[in-house]
C-alpha cells in the first residue's frame, strides 16, 4: 500500500506531503494518525522548519466524505474534530518552529482551513481554496471560523463560508489570506527554499515570535505588551540572540544554531 504521508528529512527541516492524490488528499484516518505522528517528531530540536503539501493535483479536499460510507445512523462529526482535526490545528499552531503550506491545488474544506493554520502559506497560481462546508450542509472546521474573518475580514469570510465560493491564489493573496501566489512550475523550489532558509534561523526568537502573534487574536494591548516583554526576556538569554548581535557588530553573517538558552 502507498503511503498515506510522505516524509522528507532535509538538513534541519522536514517535508511532509500528503498522499491520497486520487482522493485529492482527502483525510482519513490513516493519513491523520501518520500526520500526527510526523508532527511530534518535527517538534524534536534538530528539526528548525516543516513544509506541507500535496501529492498531485490537489492539496487537500477535507475530510474523506466516502470514508463512511455505509456506517449506520448519523456520524458524531464532533468527535471527528475533537479526535482528529482539532489536536492537528493544535499541533500545527503549537509547533516551536515555522510551519510553511505550499498548496499545490485545490484546498477544501478542511483542507483549506489546515492549510490557513500554517505559519506562511504560499500557492500556486492555479490553486483554490474553498469552504465548501456549505454545499453539504455543515460549518466551518479545523479553526476555519477563528481564521478566515482574522485574514480576509468579517465581509469576505461571511460571504466565503455562507456561498462555498472558490478563490484563487492571487485574489487570496490580494485579500491577506495567504503570504504569496506563485507560479505553478517555482511553487515547490520556492517553498522548499523558504523552508531551507527558516531551518537556517533563529528557531527559539521565531518560536517566541509565532507564540507572541498566536495570542495577538485573544488578547488586549496591555496584555499583548506584557507577553512581548515576557517573550523578549526570553529571546534576549538565547544563544542565537548573542550570535545575532556579534555577527552585526563585526559585519559577518551570522551562524544560527537554533539552540535553547
Ligand atoms: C474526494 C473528496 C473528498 C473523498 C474529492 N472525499 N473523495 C470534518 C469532520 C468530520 C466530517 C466532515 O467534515 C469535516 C471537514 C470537512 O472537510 S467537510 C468538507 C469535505 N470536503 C468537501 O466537501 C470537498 C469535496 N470535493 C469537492 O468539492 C471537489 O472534489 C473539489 C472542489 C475539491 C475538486 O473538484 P474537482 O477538481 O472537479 O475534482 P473531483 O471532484 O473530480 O475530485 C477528484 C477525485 O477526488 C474524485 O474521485 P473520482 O474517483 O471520481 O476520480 C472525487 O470523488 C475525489 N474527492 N474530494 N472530500
Amino acid at each position: 500500500m502507498n503511503e498515506v504521508l510522505l516524509v522528507t528529512r532535509h538538513d534541519g527541516w522536514m517535508e511532509l506531503t500528503l498522499n491520497r492524490p486520487e482522493r485529492l488528499n482527502a483525510f482519513n484516518e490513516a493519513l491523520h494518525a501518520k500526520l500526527a505522528a510526523a508532527l511530534e517528531e518535527a517538534g524534536h530540536e534538530r528539526w528548525r522548519a516543516v513544509l506541507l503539501s500535496g501529492a498531485g493535483r490537489g492539496f487537500c479536499a477535507g475530510q474523506d466524505l466516502g470514508d463512511r460510507a455505509g456506517a449506520e445512523g448519523p456520524p458524531d462529526l464532533g468527535e471527528t474534530l475533537e479526535r482528529f482535526y482539532n489536536p492537528l490545528v493544535r499541533r500545527l499552531r503549537r509547533l516551536q518552529k515555522p510551519v510553511v503550506c505550499a498548496v499545490n491545488g485545490v484546498a477544501a474544506g478542511a483542507g483549506a482551513n489546515i492549510a490557513l493554520a500554517c505559519d506562511i502559506v504560499l500557492a500556486a497560481r492555479s490553486a483554490k481554496f474553498v469552504q465548501s462546508f456549505a454545499k453539504i450542509g455543515l460549518v466551518p472546521d479545523a479553526g476555519g471560523s477563528f481564521f478566515l474573518p482574522r485574514l480576509v475580514g468579517a465581509a469576505r469570510a461571511r460571504a466565503l463560508v455562507l456561498l462555498g465560493e472558490p478563490v484563487g491564489a492571487e485574489q487570496a493573496e490580494h485579500w491577506g489570506m495567504i503570504w504569496k501566489a506563485v507560479d505553478d512550475t517555482a511553487l515547490m523550489t520556492e517553498a522548499r527554499a523558504l523552508a531551507a532558509h527558516l531551518a537556517t534561523q533563529p528557531t527559539q526568537g521565531l518560536a517566541l515570535s509565532k507564540a507572541a502573534l498566536n495570542a495577538s487574536a485573544g488578547n488586549a494591548l496591555d496584555e499583548q505588551l506584557n507577553l512581548e516583554r515576557d517573550l523578549q526576556r526570553a529571546a534576549g538569554r538565547t544563544p542565537d540572540y548573542r550570535e545575532g548581535v556579534a555577527a552585526f557588530v563585526e559585519k559577518r553573517a551570522p551562524r544560527f544554531t537554533g539552540r535553547p538558552a
